[in-house]
């Protein structure tokens, strides 16, 4: 497959202003006809001929401002459309396609998902509909009328407003006329049709304009779309307020489906979910899911305005759009539930899955510079890291000037294709500072490391903070610059925060270093006493720090620090450090016994007198990092048993001596009473939940008691699945009873048995393989639904001692399932592929096990362009 290239971006030669679109739904014989409404395009190349994009097409006719184009006119593959010698005026093409939507299995383009048509254009999905422009700079008018029969898609949706809808004469079909009068990009074009329920809502935007809310589900599961509808409410609110945006059609519609590739799609007015991420009621969604309902349909609606309004030139800019809407959602997120267990809980999936991407040799820039499939490139480091740079540009600017530029970038940017040069203008321009050198972060891969020393100066009563950086080499990247850091930092003395007085240039005022030169020195005067430093606080910036503090001056900072990151931060900081070198290859575990004993009292202090003050941050507090983490930090010669070994050991420790407290404090909170979603009552049973996990590592007996009866005795699935969960870590009798009793309760729940499809495929023991191959036959999975997959198989990949057995059979498993599933769903095997994505890392034996994996799918003939990619890109 060719690289496409980011210098070699070029205007299209073609704009195309407006699109009818008449589709006539049939399982296997959609007609589509598609009027184009083509003009050249002023900044593209005179007299260039017009190709359209198409994918697995078969064309029917073609005309040209209404007339039957000649043979010699055009020429046309399933993949491109080519008209030769295109007036050099405005001029209409008529093209006319027909699908196949019931066999595909690609879940892009136009498809069937449960009997329910529906599409998914983003990236390239919409030239598998019809022959087309298909890049985002390209965008256009539609209007789209829609045809099925009746009693198969009573409910026919498109984007924009429904202007006309009746029935057809003298036949049982139906049709649905929608205009969407916001210019878009194809891949924002979106259709359903089906037997739908519906919850509605009416809704006011702050500027007046009436609104019609719908959640349209499965029949029956009306009941489960309530949070979703909730959600959407409390988000645009939210928009309004915060970002001061308001909604722009007369309706907003968001549909679930329960084959879908993603978690969900940002069409313009029509939003199409997995249904994973809209269902929820107390019985079948936990805590989890319904905190990711609300962040994902926040997530989607936010894309109207970054995204949909404003969208990318290029697909290189897709950052422009992810990284900053995904901040949105943690914004959104932080002012609906608690900011400082919100910051922890996304630091621990930025590490857990960015940071080992940056690690690995699928790193790359948040906006890369080539690819060869794109699909391949909605990953954490666009997503993730991309939210942690705007992050760092309101740090670095301030709070107004962050929102003045926003409020730029919407006027200036509102209907265009947009770039990330011309969105950071917005923001030297609101703040009149240069951001050319903080630009780098978009260029740029890896995690840059900050090494900070310190030294107090008694005499002196000065302290002084030598800040360095390093970034280390990534795939193409050998040779690193410095970046832009902001580090937050307090200095902690007996009494709290102690004031900080600088000349320094590089100290920017308010607890706030910029260290954007490989190193800086920064003297602190007027410091009374040996302070400790609190350095990075709520994780100003996406890097490693090393900083040397012993034990005692984590605890400290954990008893002591102002910022509850840092507080979280220095209990990691203290069990991270234990867990490298006890986790190492053949490394003596008996030395965790010091770290555990501390670690053990500063907990039981802790869970006696706060945990009850905050629940959910005492939650975070008690989870131990994970187990990838520890394993990038050891960073080579990486044995997975050895690293699970000294977690168990380290938690086994911890947990014996506190399993009092920890039982007094599971009354203490009691089981709540009736199910409420909210932030408060999750977060007790949070913690509650964290607690019994602790119990069953540290007393398996009275683990397996106390799990059995929260299983028999609650009714939420949040209780019911952290009893399962607790169990998978106790082998025996009672937890294959459990397991039993638990597909048989949610035997008709798919999304349930999918949680319980991963809970067995993460049991850290050797039978797991086994087990999971076994699951392969079970009712309940399905090779064809994403769901499916990505619980049991995607489970199992990230089980790091099973899918890492020293046998190599994990990654054979993998890697046959990886070549199966890309003859019919070629995204989610690459996604399953990029399970390899650490392999580089691990001691000699297995690593060159995972090699013959990978080396073995990279050999299979016809693969897709987007596993080949990523096994291409893992193997260099
Ligand atoms: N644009 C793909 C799904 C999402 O990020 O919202
Ligand atoms: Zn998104």
């Amino acid at each position: 497959a060719p690289l496409i290239r980011l210098e070699d971006y070029r205007p299209s030669d073609w704009l195309i202003d407006t699109v009818d679109l008449d589709i006539s739904l049939h399982p296997h014989q959609t007609q589509v006809r598609a009027l184009l409404g083509l003009r050249p395009n002023p900044a593209g190349q005179p007299g260039a001929p017009l190709v359209l994009d198409g994918d697995d097409l078969t064309l029917g006719r073609v005309q040209l401002d209404g007339a039957a184009l000649d043979d010699a006119a055009y020429s046309a593959t399933s993949q491109a459309l080519t008209v030769h010698a295109p007036p050099q005026r405005g001029f209409t093409l008529t093209i006319e396609t027909t699908l196949d939507p019931a066999v595909n299995t690609k879940l892009m383009g136009l498809y069937r998902s449960s009997k329910v048509y529906c599409t998914q254009c983003e990236a390239d999905g919409f030239r598998r509909i019809t022959y087309f422009l298909d890049r985002p700079d390209v965008m256009s008018v539609y209007t789209v009328r829609l045809e099925a029969a009746k009693a198969e898609a009573p409910v026919l949706l498109s984007n924009g407003n429904l202007v006309a809808a009746g029935e057809v004469a003298g036949s049982d079909r139906h049709f649905a006329v929608w205009h969407d009068p916001h210019p878009k990009p194809a891949y924002l074009f979106a259709l359903v049709g089906g037997a739908l329920d519906k919850v509605r809502e009416d809704y006011v935007t702050a500027d007046g304009h009436k609104v019609e809310l719908a959640v349209y589900v499965e029949p029956g599961k009306a009941g489960r779309a309530g949070w979703a509808m909730d959600s959407l409410r409390r988000c645009m609110r939210w928009d309004e307020a915060v970002f001061g945006r308001n909604y722009d059609l007369d309706v907003f519609n968001v549909v679930a489906v329960s084959d879908f590739n993603m978690g969900a799609m940002e069409n313009k007015g029509l939003n199409i979910f997995n249904d994973k991420y809209v269902l929820a009621d107390p019985q079948t969604a936990t805590d989890g899911d319904y905190a990711s309902i609300e962040a994902i349909i926040a997530h989607e609606y936010f894309h109207n305005w970054t995204g949909n309004r404003i969208t990318c030139r290029d697909w290189f800019q897709l950052c422009l759009k992810e990284g900053l809407t995904v901040f949105r959602d943690q914004e959104f997120s932080s002012d609906e539930r608690s900011r400082s267990v919100k910051r922890i809980a996304d630091v621990r999936t930025l590490r857990t899955t960015q940071f080992s991407e940056d690690a690995g040799p699928l790193a790359h820039p948040v906006r890369p510079r080539a690819y060869k499939e794109i699909n391949n490139f909605y990953t954490p480091t666009v997503y993730e890291k991309g939210a942690e740079v705007i992050r760092m540009l309101k740090t670095l600017i301030g709070e107004d000037a962050f929102r003045a530029g926003m409020d730029l970038y919407f006027e200036r940017c509102d209907g265009t294709a947009a770039t990330i040069e011309e969105f950071l203008a917005c923001f030297a321009e609101s703040s009149g500072k240069d951001l050319g050198h903080f630009a780098r972060w978009y260029e740029q891969a890896g995690t840059p490391t900050i090494v900070a020393t310190g030294r107090y100066d008694a005499a002196a009563r000065s302290y002084t903070l030598d800040l360095a950086q390093t970034t280390p080499p990534t795939p193409g990247q050998p040779e690193k610059q410095p970046v832009v850091l902001p580090v937050s930092l307090g200095l902690v003395g007996k009494a709290g925060d102690i004031p900080l007085k600088t000349g320094s240039n590089a100290y920017a005022g308010d607890g706030l270093i910029v260290l954007d030169q490989p190193s800086v020195s920064v003297t602190f005067t007027d410091v009374m006493e040996p302070p400790i430093p609190s350095l990075l606080r709520g994780f100003s910036a996406p890097v490693r720090l090393e900083l040397d503090l012993a034990d005692a001056d984590l605890l400290r900072l954990f008893s002591a620090d102002s910022d509850s990151f840092n507080r979280w931060q220095a209990l990691q900081s203290v069990a991270t450090r234990a867990l490298v070198s006890a986790g190492r290859k053949g490394a003596d575990q008996r030395a965790l016994s010091a770290t555990a004993g501390a670690l053990a009292g500063a907990l039981d202090d802790f869970l006696r007198e706060q945990a009850l003050a905050d629940p959910a941050f005492a939650a975070q507090v008690l989870r131990l990092p994970a187990l990838a983490d520890i394993a990038r930090e050891i960073g080579g010669d990486v044995d997975p048993s050895a690293i699970h070994a000294a977690h168990r050991s380290l938690a086994a420790t911890i947990g014996t001596p506190l399993v009092p407290v920890l039982l007094e404090l599971r009354e203490a909170l009691g089981t709540g009473g009736h199910y409420k979603p909210d932030a408060t009552s999750a977060g007790r049973r949070a913690l509650r939940n964290e607690m019994l996990g602790l119990i069953a590592i540290a007393d398996p007996a009275r683990g397996t008691q106390l799990a059995e009866s929260q299983f028999a005795e609650s009714d939420n699935l949040t209780d019911r699945l952290a009893a399962l969960a607790a169990m998978t870590l106790i082998p025996g009798a009672a937890r294959e009873q459990l397991i039993e009793r638990f597909a048989k309760t949610y035997a008709d729940e798919p999304l349930v048995l999918d949680k319980w499809l991963m809970a067995q495929a993460l049991i850290a023991e050797a039978g797991t393989l086994e087990r999971v191959k076994s699951l392969m036959q079970h009712p309940a999975f399905s090779l064809g639904n994403p769901n499916r997959v990505r619980s049991l198989i995607g489970g199992f990949a990230a089980n790091l001692t099973q899918f890492n057995r020293p046998d190599g059979a994990g990654y054979g498993f993998v890697a046959d399932i990886v070549i199966a599933l890309d003859r019919s769903n070629p995204q989610v095997a690459s996604r399953l592929l990029g399970s390899f994505k650490s392999w580089r890392m691990l001691e000699p034996g297995r690593k060159a096990l995972a090699e013959q994996a990978l080396a073995m799918v990279a050999r299979t003939p016809n693969l897709s362009r987007d596993v080949s990619d990523i096994a291409e890109r893992a193997l260099a």
